[in-house]
Order: C-alpha cells, then sequence, then structure tokens
C-alpha cells in the first residue's frame, strides 16, 4: 500500500484538464480477483494543457489504450498513485484493464467482499481503487456498467441507476448491465454482486413514476427489513410533502451488510448500508435502533437531492451535502418521532462530543481549510455543526424563505458541483437579504462564547439583554471577527406567562446578534422578567449568564419552550454535580440541596407532561458533556459526585421511582409510536435510578422485566442493568444470550458491548478475553466499535483507569488495526483527542500512549493525521 501524507488546501482548488462525457465500465468477478474494463471519453476543458493524471492505487494495469491505439511504455506513466498521460488529443477514448483483489482488501474502500458477496464503497477517495479515473467530486458523467459472475455463487448483480439488460452466459456465468442516467461523480459509484434475498414494494412518485423498491439482505435477515422499507416510502413520502422533491430513477436498491465502516453510503441509486441501519424487528432492536434505522434510511434517501443531483466542488464543500442533509433528517425525524426529543438527544450530543471536537487538537472549521486524509473530515463539526448552521438559515428566515432558498438553490445547481457559498448565495438571493457576515459560520473554527447580562429599569419599564460574543480558545484564524447569530428569545412573567414582545404582540422573537457588544431593549416591561434565551438551541454556542436556582426552576416549570425547560433541569444538576465535585477537590463540605429533590419530584410528578420529556429531564448529565467545560478533570473524582447525586435522588425519590415505573408499564402489542417510546423510555429510567439502591427487590424487578417484556428495549435494558450491577445470576443471563443469538451479528455486538460497558475494575482482562472469543474479528468495524470501542468511548472510568492500563489498551488496538483497515483505526484513536481536559498527570498518560503509536513505522496518513496533530496541540 502506498502512504502519502500531503496536506491538500482548499485554496489550491483547480479545475481538471479533462471533463468526462461518459463511462462504460465491465466487471469480471472471479473469487479471487476481478478484472476491471474500462471505456471513458474524455474531453479537454478549453484553455488547459493536453495532459492528465488519473488516480489509481493498487491497481495491475494489463492494457492500456487510446482511441483504440495500444499506448507504448514512453506513452505513458505509472506510480504508485496515478496514470499520466500526455500529448494528448482534445477528444479522446481511453480503455483500460485493471485487476484488483477484493477479496484481500480489509480496508474496505473500493471493491470488497463481505461474507460470500462483493460490493463497493467509494466516498471519498474508493473509485480509484477500482479503475484509473478522475477521482474528484467535481467530475460527473453518466455510467452505463456490465457486471458478469458466476450464475449460482452471485445470482444478484447490482449496480446504480436503472436495469437495462440481463442475460446468461458460457460456462456457468451470467450478466447484468446497468445505465446510471444522471451523472454522478464516481464516489456515487456503486456495484454488488452475491447471492442475496430481498422484499419488494412499489413506489408511485407525486410526478407519476412507478419505482420500483427493493432491500437485500443475505436470507436468514429477510425477516428483518420490512420496518426498513417502511421507512424508505416514509422518507419519499416526505420529501414530497415538506420539500417538494421527487425520487428520478425506476429503481431503488438498498442492500445490507455486517462489514461496513459507517452507517451507509448513499450510492445513486443504490445504497449500501451497514446492516445496523437495516435490519430491525421488535425482539432484536430497541427503539432507539429502530428510529436509527428510520433516520439514517431517511438519510440515505435525502442526499439524492442534497449531494448526488447537486454534489460538492471538492471535498472541502463536504458539509455543503452533509450538513444540509443532517439537517433534512433531522426534521424528517422530528416530524414523525418526538421534535422535542429528538432536539435534546442531537443537542445533548453535539454539546458533548462536537464542542469537545472543537475545542481540541481536530478542531476545524464547517469547510475546513485543509486535510492530510479526508476521511478524516467526515466529523461532527461537518455533519452536526454543519446541520445547526443550515438550522440557523431556517431560525432566520423560517420554513418559508428557507424552502425559497432551497429552490432557487436547485433551480440554478441541479446536476452540478458546488460550493457551501453557492447554498448560501442561494438562500440570500431567494430572501432578498444580505448574508455575507454569514459566511464566518463556514470559516471560523471553534465554538463561539455569548456572554449575556441584564438590566431592569423599573421606573422606566424598560429591559435590556446585552450580549457580547467572543472567540473560542481554539480559534486558529488570523483575528476573530463576531458572528450573525440568531437568538430566539422569550421573557416571562412572574405569573408564568410570556410577555408580548413587540407591537405585533409576539412572545418569542429571534434577536440577531452582529456585533462584539449589542443592546436589546424591551419597553413596557414592568416587573422583573425571567428569561428564555437560545430557545430551542437556535445557535451552536457557549452561552454564559448568571442564572440562579429560583429562575431554573422557574423555566423548569414555566418555560413553554421544551427545548429550554429542558435545559434549565440539566443546568441545575450539573451545579448540583460540580459544586460536590468541587467541594471533595477543596476539602469542604457541600450539603445535597433541597431545590433538585423539588425539581426532581414536581417532574416526575407532574401529570401533564409528555413522558419523554419527563424522561429527558430526570437523565443526568453525562461524564463526557460535564466534561467539556472544566480544565484539570479528575475522572474518578467526578463520577463519585454524579454517584452522590444518584444516591441522594434514589434515597429520597425511592416510591416516586417506583410508581411512575409501574404507571408506564404497558401490555399490547409493541410499536415504534412516540407514546409507546416515551412510556417505555421513562419507565427504564426510573429503573435505572431504582436499580442504584442495590435491593433485591429492585433487582427481582429487573428479572421479571428481562423476562417477561416482550420487546427488545425493555430486555436489553434490564439485562444491562444486572449485569453492569454485577446482580447474582447476570452471568448465566449472558451465557444463555450468546447461545440464542449466536449467528446474529448484531445481537452479538449488542453482547459485547453490554460486556465492554461494565464499570467495574476486572473489565478490561474481560474484553481481551472476548477478542479471542470466536464472534470477534478485527476485520469486521462493528465488531471492534461494539467492544473496543464501547470500551474505550463509553466506560469512561474504567478507560481512564489510574494505572493507565485503557490508554495502553486502545494504543495497542489501535496500531494493530491499523494494518488491517486505516478508517475505522483513525476513529478509534481519536479517542485520546480530549486529552487536554485531563488532570496532569492523565494528560501525561495518554500522551505517552499517543506517542508510542506515532513512533510506529507505516503508520496509515489517517492515523498519522491524528495522532500528528494531537501531539502538536
Ligand atoms: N456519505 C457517507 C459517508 C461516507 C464516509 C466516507 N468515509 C454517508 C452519509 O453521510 O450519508
Ligand atoms: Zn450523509
Amino acid at each position: 500500500m502506498t502512504i502519502t501524507k500531503t496536506t491538500h488546501y482548499r485554496k489550491d482548488y483547480q479545475q481538471p484538464n479533462y471533463w468526462i462525457e461518459n463511462v462504460d465500465l465491465a466487471f469480471l468477478i472471479a473469487p479471487d480477483h476481478t478484472l476491471v474494463k474500462s471505456r471513458i471519453n474524455f474531453k479537454i476543458r478549453s484553455g488547459a494543457d493536453n495532459k492528465l493524471s488519473l488516480n489509481g492505487i493498487d491497481l495491475e494495469l494489463n492494457s492500456i489504450k487510446l482511441n483504440d491505439k495500444v499506448l507504448n511504455n514512453d506513452e505513458y506513466s505509472v506510480d504508485d498513485t496515478h496514470l499520466h498521460l500526455f500529448d494528448l488529443p482534445d477528444n479522446f477514448l481511453l480503455q483500460t484493464e485493471v485487476k484488483i483483489y477484493p477479496h484481500k482488501n480489509t480496508a474496505l474502500e473500493g471493491l470488497y467482499q463481505s461474507g460470500a458477496f462483493f460490493l463497493t464503497q467509494c466516498e471519498a477517495e474508493g473509485f480509484r481503487k477500482i479503475t484509473y479515473y478522475l477521482d474528484r467530486p467535481d467530475v460527473l458523467a453518466p455510467f452505463t456498467v456490465t457486471i458478469v459472475a458466476d450464475r449460482n455463487k452471485y445470482p444478484v448483480l447490482l449496480s446504480n441507476g436503472n436495469a437495462l439488460l440481463e442475460g446468461q452466459l458460457s460456462g456457468g456465468k451470467h450478466y447484468a448491465k446497468w445505465q446510471d442516467p444522471h451523472p454522478k461523480p464516481s464516489y456515487l459509484f456503486a456495484l454488488v454482486a452475491g447471492d442475496l434475498a430481498f422484499v419488494e414494494d412499489h413506489y408511485r412518485t407525486m410526478e407519476g413514476r412507478d419505482v420500483q423498491l427493493r432491500v437485500y439482505t443475505e436470507a436468514a435477515n429477510i425477516d428483518a427489513c420490512d420496518f426498513a422499507m417502511k421507512s424508505l416510502i416514509n422518507s419519499m413520502q416526505w420529501d414530497e410533502t415538506r420539500f417538494g422533491l421527487a425520487y428520478d430513477l425506476d429503481q431503488y436498491n438498498i442492500v445490507a451488510t455486517d462489514d461496513f465502516n459507517m452507517g451507509a453510503m448513499e450510492n445513486k441509486g443504490l445504497n449500501i448500508f451497514n446492516s445496523k441501519y437495516v435490519l430491525a424487528k421488535s425482539d432484536t432492536a430497541t427503539d432507539h435502533d429502530f428510529i436509527g434505522v428510520e433516520a439514517v434510511i431517511g438519510h440515505e434517501y435525502f442526499h439524492n437531492w442534497t449531494g448526488n443531483r447537486v454534489t460538492c466542488k471538492d471535498w472541502f464543500q463536504l458539509s455543503l451535502k452533509e450538513g444540509l442533509t443532517v439537517f433534512r433528517d433531522q426534521e424528517f425525524t422530528s416530524d414523525l418521532q418526538s421534535r422535542a426529543v429528538k432536539r435534546i438527544e442531537d443537542v445533548r450530543y453535539l454539546r458533548s462530543a462536537q464542542f469537545a471536537e472543537d475545542a481540541g487538537p481536530m478542531s476545524h472549521s464547517v469547510r475546513p481549510d485543509s486535510f492530510i486524509e479526508i476521511n478524516n473530515f467526515y466529523t461532527l463539526t461537518v455533519y452536526e455543526k454543519g446541520s445547526e448552521v443550515v438550522r440557523m438559515y431556517h431560525t432566520l428566515l423560517g420554513e418559508v424563505g428557507f424552502q425559497k432558498g432551497m429552490k432557487l438553490y436547485f433551480e440554478r445547481h441541479d446536476g452540478m458541483a458546488v460550493s457551501c457559498n453557492d447554498f448560501r448565495l442561494a438562500m440570500a438571493d431567494a430572501n432578498n437579504i444580505d448574508l455575507s457576515q454569514f459566511e464566518l459560520w463556514y470559516s471560523q473554527n471553534g465554538t463561539p462564547v455569548v456572554a449575556v447580562d441584564y438590566q431592569f429599569d423599573e421606573q422606566k419599564a424598560q429591559f435590556i439583554i446585552t450580549t457580547k460574543q467572543s472567540a473560542p480558545a481554539s480559534f486558529q484564524g488570523e483575528s476573530w471577527q463576531p458572528m450573525h447569530i440568531p437568538m430566539k428569545t422569550a421573557l416571562f412573567g412572574k405569573d408564568g406567562l410570556p410577555l408580548s414582545l413587540n407591537k405585533r404582540g409576539d412572545t418569542q422573537i429571534v434577536l440577531e446578534i452582529t456585533e462584539a457588544t449589542q443592546q436589546f431593549v424591551f419597553d413596557n416591561i414592568s416587573t422583573l422578567p425571567v428569561v428564555s434565551l437560545f430557545r430551542g438551541f437556535s445557535a451552536p454556542v457557549k452561552v454564559k449568564q448568571e442564572i440562579d436556582t429560583k429562575d431554573l426552576s422557574f423555566l423548569m416549570k414555566f418555560d413553554n419552550d421544551d427545548f429550554n425547560r429542558w435545559d434549565a433541569s440539566q443546568l441545575m444538576q450539573r451545579e448540583v454535580i460540580m459544586s460536590r465535585y468541587q467541594a471533595v477537590q477543596n476539602g469542604v463540605e457541600y450539603t445535597f440541596p433541597d431545590y433538585l429533590l423539588d425539581a426532581f419530584r414536581h417532574v416526575l410528578l407532574d401529570d401533564g407532561s409528555d413522558p419523554a420529556l419527563v424522561a429527558e429531564a430526570i437523565t443526568l448529565p453525562a461524564l463526557k458533556g460535564l466534561m467539556v467545560d472544566m480544565e484539570g478533570v479528575d475522572v474518578a473524582q467526578l463520577h463519585q459526585a454524579k454517584e452522590w447525586v444518584v444516591s441522594h435522588l434514589v434515597n429520597a425519590l425511592q416510591l416516586e421511582f417506583l410508581s411512575v415505573y409501574n404507571q408506564n408499564f404497558q401490555d399490547g402489542p409493541y410499536q415504534v409510536t412516540p407514546e409507546q417510546v416515551a412510556r417505555r423510555s421513562l419507565k427504564n429510567r426510573c429503573l435505572w435510578f431504582l436499580m442504584h439502591t442495590d435491593q433485591k427487590e429492585m433487582q427481582q424487578l429487573c428479572f421479571e422485566q428481562y423476562h417477561q417484556s416482550n420487546n427488545y428495549t425493555d430486555k436489553i435494558t434490564a439485562l444491562t442493568l444486572l449485569v453492569h450491577h454485577q446482580v447474582d445470576g447476570h452471568e448465566q443471563l449472558l451465557a444463555d444470550y450468546y447461545d440464542n443469538w449466536k449467528y446474529n451479528a448484531l445481537m452479538i455486538n449488542k453482547w459485547l458491548s453490554i460486556q465492554a460497558t461494565v464499570p467495574h475494575d476486572g473489565v478490561l482482562e474481560n474484553i481481551e478475553s472476548l477478542m479471542n472469543h470466536e464472534c470477534f474479528s478485527m476485520k469486521n468495524p462493528n465488531a471492534v466499535r461494539s467492544l473496543i470501542g464501547a470500551f474505550c468511548a463509553a466506560n469512561i472510568t474504567q478507560f481512564h483507569a489510574e494505572d493507565g492500563s485503557g490508554y495502553q489498551f486502545l494504543a495497542d488496538n489501535v496500531m494493530a488495526l491499523d494494518e488491517l483497515n486505516p478508517q475505522v483505526a483513525a476513529r478509534m484513536v481519536s479517542l485520546f483527542n480530549d486529552y487536554k481536559q485531563f488532570k496532569p498527570d492523565t494528560q501525561m498518560a495518554m500522551l505517552t500512549a499517543l506517542k508510542g503509536i506515532h513512533t510506529k513505522a507505516n503508520l496509515s496518513a489517517n492515523v498519522y493525521e491524528i495522532v500528528e496533530k494531537a501531539l502538536k496541540n
């Protein structure tokens, strides 16, 4: 393998010398190799030089012809990464044949094997491992693809677009020919060949096109595809009603595989999915899994317009398609499930993980300026913060204005490869507003800080909000410029009712912060109001304000913004955990405050509340979320501070937890409806608290839930609690589980994760022995993530064990994995990126592990880039 570690810069963008008019590929699939024959028509870009370098990695070139003439050795050259051609005519046909070895491909990039079938993953730069090509997103061409393979072993042959022909060949072979009329970049190419079963349905688009829909999987899993199919139909319908966008081919195929580096891939007409986001049945999938399937099916489907029809000019513009498509999938889930829960979950994740990324060594802007390995930039910043940036247009313009912007964006750019700026200009022009300052959301990295202050003048009946925005510490540019920040705001009177804020009588307005320091004046405010700011998390910023517990309690009761009501509860809980943590550190007393008990009691017993929101409100902040704003963290002490809070709550409120648990028990058939999901999540959250009592009765309750429930959400919650609390009998449950499910990879991955996250000493030895278990393979990314990833990312206290064993474990496995699958190895090594948050000796131990990786010979560019940046930081 060739390892180049060059930095690529956004400013260096140049169009290619040639464009591609059309592509005709033939794949001859044999068990131990594949021949790829290509016929590509090139046309010079006017004014460009008559030479061309095509990308190609790990290809054996068998033959090369230009306009039907075999090229001599001196008419081209090949190195580790390119095929170079010179003295070319303006128009020409290039024909090549290359040999590749998919069965040896453990990086799962390009054409590879999963079980008994072949499949591809080309984004970002995998196509160059298939054939010589201009493997860049701004080169768009229509593709025709012929696949030839053994008829019995590979009865299903799929590629992009519509099926054109199929037939039998001699020697037990058959072929299929596919044609994709929509010009596309190479990263959207896909091919699948194997023995797969499918479920089929149809959808008639609003334009009257009858689309055949299929979900393919290995035969053993065919009974778990119905929910995915339903989700696909829901996605097609939703995109028509909410965005006015219809599907544009006669076929839509989805293929599920157990061997995949990420969640799924939006290849035109042929999505390839990690089976985790396709297969779901009530006895094997949790509510969360079901909603995840729906969201990812939606996400990939929505890419058909935002990504495929309009794609990215270069990979620095990745957020153009990803941020926008995440926004669209978030809205899809919000419209179909609980909008408030979705928002809470997304923001919780953004604040703990994206804020951390933006404060660490990999901090980059939504539109990065440089990278070594593009696969390292499929980040939370590009995806989740990118989605928040899109959401801010929506907040500023409203649904109608936003959709006007979308319409203009497609009118201008359908069939093109464009930039984040093009999207911003479409939003601005469609609404006749100036969004030039908004560009800073794409160019400045780090999380902006907004400090807020209030003044109230009773005499004048005037209330003033002063905002000061400032640069984050991680900002890497020349000089920070104030950003355009929408602050959704409401004011509440003492009676808990929202005040009218303007002549129209609006009780919520979007204040636009554009200056470093700014004042917003409200007249006719006769008594001091309680302020609800950044409602619904209207901008991805950190807010600094003095807010007392009285106001937090008030907002928890009266704020009519679901998100902010939840946020008030989190702020209060956080405050108590942090006070205890600091008290222990300083050796002083701290008494558990009654107000937190009152708040919990109020939330738990308020019959009028949505159980989903109650469940969220009683979920204490996770350690990762707490750590983001801390320095010198002592993980063990922080964990103990949280446990101290939990034990106080559960001692005082055991009866309440138990009664809410019982009230939310449900009979009847399992369904993934917002109502049912809400009640299960509340009930299971109560069980989580009750298990902290360590009482036999509560453990019994947990066993009963495990044995009697009719759904996997309840079962796995109970099992996890029994295992994590090491309740007598849990070993037997784990053994039975394995026996029941050993042929179901997804179920076994969950079994691995439960064990990887046991928060007790000895867990690492168990993990090491599980790595030798028949069910585990380092070559399978899902297994790696479920065992090694779960331990390092979710078992915080054990990963950060004082003896440094967790860090050594991660480092050793990153190095082993890097030989097999650099993309996954790079994800794993990123778990060291937050090392600066910890106390000095923890930092040192993490750095030692990182340095160990750095000295390894032949690191992939993927791992090298992450480690290098971490060490430079
Ligand atoms: N576009 C793909 C991600 C590709 C990742 C390449 N390392 C899935 C998605 O975001 O929809
Ligand atoms: Zn995507």
